[in-house]
């Protein structure tokens, strides 16, 4: 991977306590582990006068995204309760784009796709990137099968240059292999992947 400069952004996704702490309703197996990986990253990030973003699924209590109300999943990160937050451990260095307010399916932190009708509506984050002059793009976070892989495709379709950290994300891995699908998926739309942390290169 090319190294951070000011026309690079790290878009750190989705590391709430319902994701990355293992008492959370959609806990990602291993998925605290980012955490310090992450947190390096954003440091060299920083010094190298990188942009870093954060994006938060934000879910009201009632969403066509929950099994309850004929979605696919557990109630998780449902605004403004613990599991939500983003985790106290992760450093925070930058601006926090929300997802799924207004009930949509909030998968990429680009779009958000209305469950029923489909629709998609921009967020914020390619305003964000664009006013600072960004090109390239490093993802990483929670969950490498879903926002993490939604993000980053759509962070290649709008034109962005863009890079996954491989050691800094995790899978939800609903069916085993997702995760790994995920990447080679990513890899075929020409997103490159990287990691972190080199071996036997300290950081
Ligand atoms: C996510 C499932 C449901 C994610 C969000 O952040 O990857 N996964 N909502
Ligand atoms: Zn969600």
């Amino acid at each position: 991977m090319k190294p951070y400069d000011g026309r690079t952004a790290l878009i750190v996704v989705d590391v709430q306590n319902d994701f990355a702490d293992p008492k959370g309703s959609l806990a990602v197996t291993t998925g605290d582990e980012v955490i310090p990986v992450i947190n390096k990253e954003v440091g060299r990030a920083r010094r190298a006068g990188s942009f870093v973003v954060y994006t938060q699924d934000w879910h009201p209590e009632h969403t066509p995204h929950f099994a309850r109300d004929g979605g696919q999943w557990p109630v998780h990160c449902v605004q403004q309760t613990w599991g939500a937050e983003l985790h106290s451990l992760l450093s925070l260095q930058g601006p926090i784009v929300r997802k799924g307010a207004n009930g949509e399916d909030g998968y990429s932190g680009f779009t958000m796709r209305d469950p029923i009708g489909g629709a998609t509506e921009p967020t914020e984050l390619a305003g964000l990137l664009q006013e600072r002059g960004i090109g390239r793009v490093v993802v990483c976070g929670l969950a490498t099968d879903y926002c993490v892989k939604a993000t980053a495709l759509d962070a290649a379709s709008l034109g962005f240059e863009t890079t996954v950290l491989a050691d800094a994300v995790r899978a939800v891995d609903l069916r085993p292999g997702d995760g790994d699908r995920a990447l080679q998926d990513l890899t075929a739309a020409g997103v490159e992947l990287a990691w972190a942390v080199e071996a036997g290169v300290p950081k």
